[in-house]
């Protein structure tokens, strides 16, 4: 534990994966020597803890089939462990994470769970071995000792985007959203297929968290391989509109040179110096931010403790009416507090149901509205275009085609609007931790005054990554978001594309008749019922955070109101006892107060050896370093 000795040891070099697990051991001593007093409640501690802990950098490996992802995630870990195939092969999500040993566990649509042998891995995750997902797989989860899993990174290995079997829907666009970074692979040997430019098009937003490889570079040679980056990368710039970071590698020559632990293999391969500036982006992008939030509530919940030490010695020092005085009008005031936090819980309703209709409904119904525009053109073209077919497969096709554009339309318009609604609703989180956090404050500055002790408190600004955590909950199984009946979920090949534009080619064989008007009443209820279900998930969700987000800032009052009742209480307790208790519970607030200073201390000097180096790594581009 440094807390408290003040020796800092020697620090890694800023932006690497030892610089942010130094900081962070040391906040993780910070918070043991606070929680070791005895002052402190138990809980206190707990939350910061948990968030040094539990803090992972969620990597999502996208792209198009056969480009190389599963090969590259082997590469990463180091062995070759997930199957990797010349043909279309992962069907089934696959969650990589650190364990101290290798345990892999089957997750099924119904919820049941079991463990499987790695040989067997194939018969759950691949479509060979587990066709069409007959086995009912949602997701694989599997915990690997690597070094690289170790320093934090979860890896999501997918289905490739562009697949004909998908029956998953597409898992990439929900990864996304809640991923730290993304790899988009893409390969020298093909050019980049239309619906891997779908697929860019649509998630351009994400672009500054997207890294885009061009893999199999052992392919080419000098010039060869020059032209394709400079080709990948141009197209890719079109899509996306903006500048991206392309990075040339290998992943089958990284995996070979670290199996056989080559290190000119694995140089050849760059993948080495890709994972090290990915390193980088994540320790910068989510590492710091979390030290940072970490090192100001911490900052905070010292200046309280040593108010609190500060209390019950000078509660030792007042006589027992006296203290009696001061006990009840802390009563008082206490009560006033918690009689505030309550009424505000109906703002706190009143806030939610505004953002339900001010913001889901009407994009909701905007959308909805869209949609049916859209979907009304496509079918009146259809009507003029396929003439010949007969009526029973064209309504087949139609019947499929409806399905597969709403759910997908649904799920695009999802992801956008769990955005929105994440940012309104931890908008009106921030608002309510500031309030508890004055409430807290008033009632620390009111008891120190009673004991004529100066109490200064830490102010922190609530920031995105306060309330996210308690936020707007995160739904645990983005894999499974289906939500049509089964009834009308018969997809369309993928070929069919998500845009109307696009159905219509394929059906141009189809269609001969139509009756226009079945057709439209069908797409009207299924956009309907779709909406009415979309709407009742996230009228679901945003209750659920909500209560759970108040009972969170309640439980904070009420472990300060814990803890100033201890203090002032002991002291009571010793005072009654006489002067013997007194003088020794003296000496060991005393050694509690050292402690806390020195924390204190300690604090300030993680504050400027992790957050001073933050300036001069921000604004690196990433691009300009591709050798
Ligand atoms: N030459 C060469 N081949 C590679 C490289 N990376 C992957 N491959 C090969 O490409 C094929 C596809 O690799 P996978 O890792 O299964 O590709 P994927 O993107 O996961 O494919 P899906 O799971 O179908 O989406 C396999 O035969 C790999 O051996 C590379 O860097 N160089
Ligand atoms: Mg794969």
């Amino acid at each position: 534990m440094n807390a408290g000795n003040g020796i800092a040891a020697t620090v890694p070099p800023s932006g690497s994966t030892q610089h942010y697990h130094h900081f962070k051991d040391r906040l993780l001593g910070c918070l043991e020597a606070v929680a070791a007093l005895d002052s402190v409640v138990a809980g206190e501690c707990r939350d910061l803890k948990e968030r040094l802990t539990g803090n992972l950098f969620n990597l999502v490996v996208v792209g198009q089939f056969k480009r190389g992802k599963t090969c590259l995630i082997n590469a990463l870990l180091g062995v070759d462990l997930l199957p990797v195939a010349v043909v279309p092969l992962t069907s089934i999500v696959t969650i990589l994470t650190y364990g101290e040993t290798l345990r892999i566990e089957v997750i099924y649509n119904d919820g049941r769970t079991g463990l499987i042998r790695p040989e067997e891995l194939t018969h759950y995750v691949t479509e060979m071995g587990n066709p069409r997902n007959t086995r009912g797989v949602r997701e694989v989860v599997v915990q690997y000792p690597s070094a690289y899993l170790k320093e934090g990174v979860r890896l999501v290995d997918t289905p490739g985007v562009g697949s004909a079997y998908r029956h998953n829907t597409d898992v990439a666009y929900q990864y996304l959203p809640k991923s730290d970074a993304a790899l988009f692979l893409l390969s020298v040997e093909q050019p980049a297929s239309q619906a891997e430019l779908d697929f860019l098009g649509d998630v351009h937003q994400y672009a500054d968290r997207i890294f885009f490889l061009l893999n199999k570079i052992d392919y080419l040679s000098g010039q060869e391989l020059e032209q394709s980056i400079e080709f990948s990368r141009q197209v890719i710039r079109e899509v996306m509109q903006t500048n991206v970071k392309l990075f040339p590698i290998s992943a089958k020559l990284a995996l070979e040179g670290q199996l056989t632990d080559n290190q000119g293999l694995l140089e050849q391969s760059r993948l080495p110096a890709f994972a090290e500036l990915l390193t980088q982006f994540l320790v910068r992008e989510k590492g710091t931010i979390l030290l940072s939030s970490v090192i100001g509530h911490l900052s905070r919940l010292v200046s309280q403790v040593r108010c609190r030490l500060e209390l019950e010695s000078k509660a030792l020092g007042t006589s027992l009416d006296e203290l009696r005085v001061h006990i009840t009008a802390f009563d008082r005031k206490r009560q006033e507090i918690v009689g505030d936090q309550r009424k505000l819980r109906l703002l706190l309703d009143d806030e939610t149901n505004r953002l339900i209709r001010a913001d889901l409904d009407v994009e909701l119904s905007r959308f909805q509205k869209e949609l049916i525009e859209q979907m009304e053109k496509g079918v009146e073209q259809w009507r003029q275009e396929n003439q010949q077919l007969p009526l029973e497969e064209l309504n087949e096709a139609l019947e499929s085609y409806i399905s597969a554009e709403v759910q997908q339309a649904f799920q695009g318009w999802r992801a956008h609007a769990e955005d929105r609604l994440a940012a309104g609703f931890n908008r009106i989180c921030r608002g309510y931790l500031s309030n508890i956090n004055d409430s807290i404050d008033s009632l620390m500055r009111f008891s120190s005054k009673l004991f004529d002790i100066s109490f200064d408190p830490v102010r922190i600004e609530p920031t995105w990554d306060d309330t996210s955590h308690v936020h707007f909950l995160v739904k645990d199984d983005p894999v499974a978001l289906e939500l049509l009946a089964d009834s009308v979920t018969v997809l369309l090949p993928r070929i069919v594309g998500k845009r109307f534009s696009k159905i219509k080619n394929f059906l141009v064989d189809l269609a001969n008749r139509i009756v226009l008007g079945k057709v439209k009443e069908k797409m009207y209820h299924t956009i309907n019922m779709q909406g009415g279900r979309t709407r009742y998930y996230f009228v679901e969700r945003l209750n659920k955070s909500k209560n759970l987000f108040y009972k969170s800032i309640m439980e904070k009052l009420d472990i300060t109101i814990a803890g100033l009742d201890n203090a002032l209480d002991q002291g009571f307790q010793l005072r009654s006892q006489g002067e013997e208790q007194v003088g020794r519970h003296r000496i060991r607030l005393e050694a509690d107060l050292r402690q806390i200073d020195r924390v204190y201390q300690d604090l300030l000097d993680i504050r400027n050896g992790c957050l001073g180096s933050r300036t001069q790594d921000q604004g690196v581009d990433l691009s300009e370093r591709i050798s």
